[in-house]
């Protein structure tokens, strides 16, 4: 198959560069077969994301929103690390200056063998105690509702990152050095409506960075990216990559 003039420009692109930066979200783990958020088949279809994706929606009634956890967890343990995943640890060995922004929760990347990375919207697999606030990796199938902190016996909470709470201020950190150094910003699959993930391409691009984007779809990114690219992940990024 010949590479179309877009994939081969950005496929030379990130064979030259020192600094590659990149950024996902759900449609990389969607050819694994985790639900996007947005769009048809999307989890908010089903579920108001204030219903079940806030701290008030907790605060309300954490049985509900647990259950809903439960259910992915149950959902996410079944998947696995599809192609694209593996081709960015394939990046992160070749390329000397790499980091891999994710927005997903799934851990499907650390799975995959990721390293130098930041979740920064939290690991569904983790759990955070709402009194200690200690942080703990918690694989119980399904979680007992409601859990407990076995510390302080605290209610324990999902550790993620919900609409109207802050992003940890080390991953924002991370996320914004490695925005301003990069020669080239990856962003995949993500809907770009969701900050302040939205304004990492336009925060890269005015640093200069060749931006280029894979998506099934166009997104609000699209018009601002060097190199818009459509089509499934698990097809395009190892093409970029090999
Ligand atoms: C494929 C594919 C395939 C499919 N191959 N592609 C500035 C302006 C306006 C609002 C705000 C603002 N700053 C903050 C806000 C408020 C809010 C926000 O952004 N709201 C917007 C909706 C307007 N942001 C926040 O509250 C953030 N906090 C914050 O900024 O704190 C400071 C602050 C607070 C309050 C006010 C102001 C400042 C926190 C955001 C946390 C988001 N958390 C979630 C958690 C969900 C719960 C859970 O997972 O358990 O994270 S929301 C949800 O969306 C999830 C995702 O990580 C995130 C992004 O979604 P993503 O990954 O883009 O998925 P989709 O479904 O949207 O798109 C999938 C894409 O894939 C599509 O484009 C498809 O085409 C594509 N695709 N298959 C390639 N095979
Ligand atoms: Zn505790």
């Amino acid at each position: 198959m010949n590479a179309s003039p877009a994939i081969q420009e950005l496929k030379a692109r990130l064979a030259q560069a020192t600094a590659v930066t990149v950024l996902t979200g759900a449609g990389i783990s969607a050819d694994s077969g985790v639900p996007t958020f947005r769009g048809a088949d999307g989890l908010w279809k089903d579920h108001r994301p204030e219903e079940l994706a806030s701290p008030e929606a907790f605060a309300r009634n954490p049985t509900l929103v647990w259950e809903w956890y439960n259910w992915r967890r149950g959902l996410i343990a079944t998947k696995q690390p599809n192609p694209a995943h593996t081709a960015l640890v394939e990046l992160e060995h070749t390329v000397n200056d790499f980091w891999l922004i994710t927005q997903n929760v799934d851990g499907l990347h650390p799975l995959a063998g990721s390293q130098r990375l930041s979740e920064i919207h939290g690991n569904i697999w983790k759990v955070r105690c709402t009194q200690c606030e200690r942080i703990t990796v918690n694989r119980d199938m399904p979680i007992a509702i409601l859990p407990e902190c076995s510390t302080c016996a605290g209610l324990l909470r999902p550790h993620i990152v919900w609409f109207g709470e802050s992003l940890d201020p080390e991953d924002l950190q991370k996320s914004f050095d490695a925005l301003r150094k990069c020669e080239v910003l990856l962003i995949i699959g993500t809907s770009g409506m969701v900050y302040p993930a939205a304004s990492f391409g336009p925060i890269a691009k005015e640093n200069g960075a060749f931006v280029a984007e894979v998506n099934l779809d166009p997104t609000p990114n699209s018009d601002l990216v060097d190199v818009a690219i459509q089509g499934h992940a698990k097809d395009l990024v190892p093409q970029l990559v090999s």
